[in-house]
C-alpha cells in the first residue's frame, strides 16, 4: 500500500534531517558542507512528500483512532521546523521575539523527532523485505532527483534573487560584522551572563605538575596574532584579526588533554596536539576586548564553532583525561 512506503520515507527523512543538522551543528570545518546538503535534501523531500502524506493523513483523522493531537502536533512541529529552516538560510531571518530562529529551529526539530518517535511506536509500520524490490529502489531514486531538482532551484533562485542566503558559508552561517568587532554579535550558549573582571584578573594554570598563575600584564607580553572566523551555531559568523598567546606558550608540563574553564564555570575541554593552534586573546581587531566578547581574555579556536571559543578564561587545566571526555555540546 502506498501509503505505508510514504510513512517510512518520512520516517526516515526526519531521521536523516535530524541526524545531519545535529551534525552540522557540532562541525566547523569545510568538511560539514556535504552533511548540510543532505540536510537541505531531506528537507525538500519531506516537502515533496508533503501532498501523499496529507491524503493518508485525512484519511486517518476520518477514521478517528486516538492519537490524534498529537499527530497533528508533529505535523505542526515539523512546519515550524521547515520554515524557520528556509527563514534562516534564505532570508537570514534572525529572531522572532525575543528567540533567534535558529533556537526555534532546533527546539521545533527536537520536538519533532520525540513525537515522531512516539507517533510510529503508536502506529508501527511494518518494513518488508520485499520492500527491497527494484522498483522501489527506483522510487527512491526519483524523490532523490526530485529533490536535488527543488533544492538546486532553490539555491539557484536565492542568488538570482540577491537574497541574503546567496552568501551563506560552508557552515550555512551568515557574515555579521567581520573585521569591525563592535558590529560582531554577543552571544552566549546558553544563559552565561558577563562578569566584570578587573585588571587584575588572574590566570590560573594547573598542571600535574603544579598550579601557577599568570597576571594580565605577563599575558599581555605576549603579541601573537592570528586572522580566524568565528562561526556561531546561532547562524552567524564574523572574521576577525585576534591577538594575545598562544596557548602552547603556557603549557611546559605533558598531559592528554587541556580544559579551558571561564570565571563563569563555562568550559571546554582540547586535545593536546590541539595548543599550538589555540589562543588566549586579549585584543580583537587592535582594540582591548570588549566585557562582551570576553575581556579581559577569550579563547580563539579556529575551524571550531563558537561555542568553543570560552570567555572571561580564567583557568586552565592540563590532565590525563581523553579530550572527548566532556558532554559534545555544553550543558550550561
Ligand atoms: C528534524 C527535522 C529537521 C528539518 C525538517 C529541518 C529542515 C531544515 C530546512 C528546510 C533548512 C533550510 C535548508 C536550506 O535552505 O538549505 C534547514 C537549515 C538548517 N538546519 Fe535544519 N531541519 C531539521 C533539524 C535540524 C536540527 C536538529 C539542527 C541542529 C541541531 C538543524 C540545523 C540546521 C542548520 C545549521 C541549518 C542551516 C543550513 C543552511 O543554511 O544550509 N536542523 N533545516
Ligand atoms: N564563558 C562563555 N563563553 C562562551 C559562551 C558562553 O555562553 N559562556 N558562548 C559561546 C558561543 S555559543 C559563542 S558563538 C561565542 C560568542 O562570542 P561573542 O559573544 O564574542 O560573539 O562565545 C562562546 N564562548
Ligand atoms: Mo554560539
Amino acid at each position: 500500500m502506498a501509503g505505508r512506503r510514504t510513512n517510512l520515507a518520512l520516517a526516515a527523512l526526519l531521521g536523516i534531517a535530524a541526524a545531519s543538522g545535529v551534525v552540522a551543528f557540532g562541525i566547523g570545518t569545510a568538511w560539514v558542507r556535504p552533511v548540510l546538503i543532505t540536510h537541505g535534501l531531506a528537507a525538500v523531500a519531506i516537502i515533496v512528500l508533503a501532498p501523499w502524506k496529507t491524503a493518508i493523513a485525512s484519511r486517518g483523522l476520518k477514521r478517528e483512532r486516538g492519537g490524534s493531537p498529537l499527530s497533528i502536533l508533529l505535523a505542526a512541529l515539523v512546519v515550524v521546523t521547515l520554515i524557520s529552516g528556509i527563514a534562516h538560510s534564505v532570508f537570514n531571518v534572525i529572531a522572532v521575539g525575543p528567540v533567534t530562529i535558529m533556537q526555534v529551529h532546533v527546539t521545533a526539530a527536537v520536538s519533532a523527532v520525540i513525537a515522531g518517535a512516539v507517533h510510529v511506536w503508536q502506529r508501527p509500520q511494518r518494513f518488508r523485505t520485499s520492500d527491497l524490490s527494484r522498483r522501489n529502489f527506483l522510487r527512491v531514486g526519483a524523490l532523490a532527483g526530485v529533490a536535488a531538482f527543488g533544492y538546486i532551484a532553490v539555491e539557484a533562485t536565492t542568488k538570482a534573487a540577491g537574497l541574503p542566503g546567496g552568501n551563506r558559508r560552508f557552515t550555512g552561517s551568515h557574515e555579521q560584522g567581520s573585521f569591525d568587532p563592535p558590529e560582531m554579535p554577543v552571544t552566549s550558549w546558553l544563559n552565561d551572563t558577563p562578569p566584570t573582571l578587573g585588571a587584575a584578573h588572574l590566570l590560573t594554570v594547573t598542571s600535574p605538575t603544579g598550579t601557577g598563575e599568570m597576571t594580565m600584564d605577563q599575558l599581555m607580553a605576549f603579541d601573537d596574532r592570528v586572522t580566524a572566523t568565528l562561526d556561531c551555531t546561532g547562524g552567524w559568523y564574523a572574521t576577525q584579526e585576534w591577538t594575545g598567546v598562544r596557548l602552547d606558550r603556557l603549557i611546559d608540563a605533558t598531559g592528554t588533554s587541556v580544559r579551558v574553564v571561564a570565571a563563569t564555570g563555562y568550559e571546554r575541554r582540547f586535545p593536546m596536539a590541539d595548543v599550538g593552534k589555540l589562543l588566549l586573546a586579549t585584543h580583537v581587531g587592535g582594540r582591548p576586548l570588549s566585557v562582551g566578547h570576553g575581556a579581559p581574555l577569550r579563547l580563539v579556536a579556529p575551524g571550531r564553532r563558537g561555542f568553543w571559543w570560552v570567555k572571561w578564561v580564567s583557568e586552565i587545566v592540563i590532565d590525563d583525561r581523553p579530550a572527548w571526555w566532556q558532554p559534545p555540546f555544553p550543558l550550561t
